[in-house]
């Protein structure tokens, strides 16, 4: 199982993610252009995610997709957090 690193090393790391209030978890919303934009995104994201066998909690209305992060078998951010929100950082451009 992957160790944790905690959210601040994750916040610490990337661009605009901040730790969660009440567990160890981070989050960033991002917006696009239209929903067509926000959904080609996801996708990008959910193929990762499937490869990565690491999913996202995310919400999506319209062009906003509200993303959070947590390792639920380490119940806090680990190293698969990271990859996969570094992933998410270039996949957004
Ligand atoms: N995603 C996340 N974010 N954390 C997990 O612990 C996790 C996951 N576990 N995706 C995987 C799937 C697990 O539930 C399955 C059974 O492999």
């Amino acid at each position: 199982m992957a160790e944790r690193i905690g959210a601040a090393a994750l916040v610490k790391a990337l661009d605009g993610w901040q730790a969660v209030d009440g567990r160890d978890a981070v989050r960033k919303v991002f917006r696009f252009d239209d929903f067509k934009t926000a959904f080609a995104f996801m996708t990008r994201v959910a193929l990762k995610a499937e490869q990565m066998d690491h999913h996202p909690e995310w919400f999506n209305v319209y062009n906003t997709v509200d993303i959070t992060l947590s390792t639920h078998d380490a119940n806090g951010v680990t190293a698969l957090d990271k990859e996969l929100a570094e992933y998410i950082e270039t996949a957004a451009r």
